[in-house]
């Protein structure tokens, strides 16, 4: 029987050990929920590595036997792997240069070496069970050679491939040393997918420019195959999001807290600790509403959840501290004896409490400075069953062309950020209401089980012209 592999870096579950014996517990991201319709199935299976370094091969064999019970396959990453192939070349180079901070990229060829290594352990893997007929899904910017390592050894296979990060225009992606072997990497794919068509448009150019292809509108022609390129926005489980919000648990938690801010607005913001989530600049837009708004204070209150991340890499480590002082400055300076202007939370939260904070929260405030979606914009959009609330929207965010409703900001622009704040505190309800259906409309229709079909729906049909193409 064909069966679909997906596979990406982390497998969507949470180990862990308690005196020697495991535990797998399913973790309940957007995309793990999404994918959950085609992983679970028949002989389906998720190909990945489960977040925890386990170096004696019995405990390797539990695990694996627990995995599989959840179609589940681990890929075991040595502590070598994971500093030098996650945290160095992913996260050190991939994840700044693709996010437009070029000079945060440090190009170690140890590095490169173990991102080769750890994608061809990936491919062995893979071909431990992958079987002519069967469609291969890859995720994200840790494993862009996997298409072609797989490619080469099984011509035929259906693959596809999906970024869930920006691609970067070409001028920042010709800096990696390592761009040609990426790209064709990539190619090994027969569908190649991006959140926006910007990302798209920049991965053709690069290509065009750096390969010896041929490229037209979004195919790409190599060794005489060709690869189709096309946008694919990602959506959210939006029935859980609402039903949550109009849940009994979740309408208490926000009932409780709601009443520790009494009469003031409240401002929310949810994001891992990155510098790519331009959590400095917000701060600073807060902080100049502060200081040019005198009468704001009393009635704003900000509530910003920032959730721990790589924050043994040097920079994410500054970049916490930074955070810190910036919190404790503003805090110190414009508190008074009955109220804080800044709530901030260095922690992961239960979903039901996001929930209650995105149900109770006047203003959202989504302001990177490059991301490739933002689901959180689109988690808020789905909690506001009652069409009143403001999302403040980065232009560098990818939701930003589809929640056009949004106020949109561009993050570097401090002053603006602080106008927009403004703009929200002001916006009637009628308007509110007006830009708030139009988005839920979007981000219901266009849900992460959508984006599943409408990506392997392209899959199969690519398959059916690449192989009509064949037959002539
Ligand atoms: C990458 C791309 C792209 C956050 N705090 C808690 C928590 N979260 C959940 C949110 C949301 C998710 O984490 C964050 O998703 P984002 O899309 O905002 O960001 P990345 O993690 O950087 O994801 C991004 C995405 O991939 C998908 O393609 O949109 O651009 O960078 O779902 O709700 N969940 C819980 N507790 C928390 O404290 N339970």
């Amino acid at each position: 029987m064909r069966k679909t592999i997906i596979v990406s870096n982390r497998l969507p579950v949470k180990i862990a050990e308690n005196e020697g014996a495991f535990t797998a517990t399913a973790s309940e991201g957007g995309l793990a929920t999404g994918l959950g319709s085609i992983y679970r199935e028949g002989n389906n299976i998720w190909i990945g590595w489960p977040g925890i370094e386990l170096a004696d091969a019995e405990q390797q064999e539990t695990v694996r036997e627990k995995l599989a019970e959840m179609n589940l396959l681990p890929v075991y990453l040595t502590q070598d792997e994971i500093n030098n192939y996650y945290e160095g070349f992913s996260n050190e180079i991939l994840w700044p240069v693709f996010h437009y901070m070029g000079v945060y990229a440090r190009y170690e060829q140890a590095y490169w070496d173990s991102y080769y290594q750890v994608n061809n352990k990936f491919k062995e893997i893979i071909l431990s069970v992958a079987a002519p007929g069967d469609t291969i899904w890859i995720h994200d910017y840790q494993l862009l050679l996997l298409p072609g390592m797989i490619r080469a050894i099984l011509p035929e296979i259906s693959i596809g491939f999906f970024q869930h990060i920006p691609f970067p225009s070409y001028e920042l992606f010709r800096l990696i040393p390592w761009r040609a072997e990426l790209l064709e990497g990539m190619l090994g794919a027969d569908l190649i997918g991006f959140h926006t068509f910007d990302d798209t448009r920049h991965f053709m150019n690069a290509a065009s420019r750096i390969l010896p292809v041929l490229t037209s509108s979004n195919v790409v022609t190599i060794n005489d195959r060709f690869v189709v390129v096309d946008t694919f926005p990602m959506g959210i489980d939006y029935q859980r999001f609402e039903s949550l919000a109009a849940s009994d648990k979740v309408i208490q938690q926000a009932h409780g807290l709601r009443e520790k801010f009494q009469n003031i607005r409240i401002l929310l913001s949810i994001d891992r600790l990155d510098y790519s989530k331009g959590i400095l600049q917000r701060l600073q837009a807060f902080e100049l509403l502060l200081q040019t708004h005198p009468e704001y204070i009393e009635k704003v209150g900000f509530c910003m959840i920032v959730v721990p991340s790589r924050d043994t890499v040097p920079q994410y480590k500054e970049l916490r501290d930074e955070i810190d002082k910036l919190v404790g400055n503003i805090n110190a300076r414009y508190r008074t004896m009955s109220w804080n202007p800044i709530h901030y939370f260095y922690r992961s939260f239960p979903i039901e409490i996001l929930s209650a904070l995105y149900t109770l929260s006047d203003i959202c405030l989504v302001t990177p400075m490059r991301d490739g979606m933002n689901l959180v914009s689109k988690e808020y959009v789905a909690s506001r069953t009652n069409n009143d609330g403001v999302l403040v929207l980065s232009e560098m965010a990818g939701a930003s062309k589809e929640l056009m409703d949004a106020i949109i900001v561009n993050p570097n622009n401090i002053g603006a950020m602080t106008n927009a704040i403004i703009e929200a505190l002001d916006m009637p309800l009628a308007e509110q209401e007006r830009r708030m259906k139009s988005m839920r409309q979007v981000v219901a229709k266009f849900n992460i089980s959508h984006w599943v079909k409408l990506f392997m729906a392209t899959l199969v049909e690519v398959n059916k012209m690449q192989q009509s193409m064949l037959a002539r």
